[in-house]
């Protein structure tokens, strides 16, 4: 694959990608957005060392001054958490930032996207985005769902997030050609919670049949579709079912209530949660990542190593 000029890989991710070496790209908005201050620099920090746990190179994506970082140090991964300002970016926003040397986190749209053109095949993230509820008024489908139908790339993430449809964003996930599996489950997980209590056609086992999948992919051909390897939050580090399902409805409500819509919404909804579950969400969410992650370490090496 080559390589956009306008990419800057850090050393150790560039050196990485050169010895073929496995590499997980991590995303910047769950980060910045997604997740409270001070926690979301220990997340952001731990997160890259399951990754070298596990024997791979983190890559966490951010735009920083107009600039897509593949790789960040500890300054810039601080400024991704702590930055005032610092844009939510998908990948229409990129060209822009470049032009206007703006800096952003990048959602698993924008992430996606430029992993893929630095020459990173996974990706580890929370729960992705997609078809909002109420989208029969608002058309409020995630770029995401866009992005994974045209990029070659596999996200290790624990399903779609739970304030979403998640049937319409499953039947989209069809439609679009992106292949879905559950990891160890025959069920779609629903990101705080182990289930969403809606099936997936595939289930794998391991780490190596995702690697498999990938060079099927590859052997194919055809359009460039994502592989989505869903991953589902132990039950025992779930978020209660009923405590979910009344705080998320209280979030709908005031969301609704304050009109807030577009870009905004899912960081409201998902900091709705947080302070409607006195922190139970967060945690939820923080074990399906962590999960993720260190899946998407073990797939990395698998597809590395053949
Ligand atoms: N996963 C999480 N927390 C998050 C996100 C994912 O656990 O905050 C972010 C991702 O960056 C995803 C974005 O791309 O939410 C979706 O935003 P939108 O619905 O505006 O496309
Ligand atoms: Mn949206």
């Amino acid at each position: 694959m080559t390589q956009s000029p306008i990419l800057r890989p850090s050393d150790e991710v560039a050196a990485a990608l050169e010895a073929g070496r496995p590499i997980v790209a991590l995303e910047s908005t769950i980060i910045s957005h997604g997740l409270p201050r001070p926690r979301n620099l220990e997340v952001a920090r731990e997160l890259e060392e399951v990754v070298r746990a596990a024997g791979a190179v983190p890559a966490t994506i951010a735009v920083l001054d107009g600039v897509p970082r593949i790789g960040l140090n500890e300054v810039e991964l601080e400024r991704i958490a702590m930055e005032d300002g610092l844009r939510k970016l998908g990948q229409r926003d990129l060209p822009v930032a470049a032009a206007l040397k703006a800096s952003g986190a990048t959602t698993v749209s924008a992430t996606s996207f430029l992993a893929a053109r630095a020459g990173i095949r996974i990706f580890a993230t929370g729960g992705l985005g997609g078809v909002h509820r109420g989208w029969t008024d608002d058309q409020d489908e995630s770029a995401d769902l866009d992005t994974l139908a045209r990029t070659r790339l596999t996200v290790v993430c624990a399903g779609v997030k739970s304030i979403l449809d998640v049937p319409a964003t499953l039947q989209r996930l069809e439609t679009r050609g992106v292949s879905v599996v559950g990891y160890r489950t025959g069920d779609f997980p629903g990101f705080y919670l182990h289930s969403s209590g809606y099936p997936v056609d595939w289930r794998i086992e391991t780490a190596a049949e995702a690697a498999d999948i990938m060079r099927g992919q590859d052997a194919l051909g055809g359009p460039e579709t994502a592989l989505v390897v869903a991953n589902p939050v132990p039950v025992d580090q779930q978020l209660d079912p009923e405590l979910h399902d009344r705080v998320l409805s209280e979030a709908l409500s005031a969301a609704e209530r304050d009109g807030v819509t577009g870009q905004a919404i899912t960081p409201f909804l998902l900091g709705y949660l947080v302070n409607g579950t006195a922190g139970a969400s967060l945690e939820a969410n923080l074990a399906a990542v962590r999960g993720n992650t260190a899946l998407a370490a073990q797939i990395a090496t698998a597809w590395a190593r053949p």
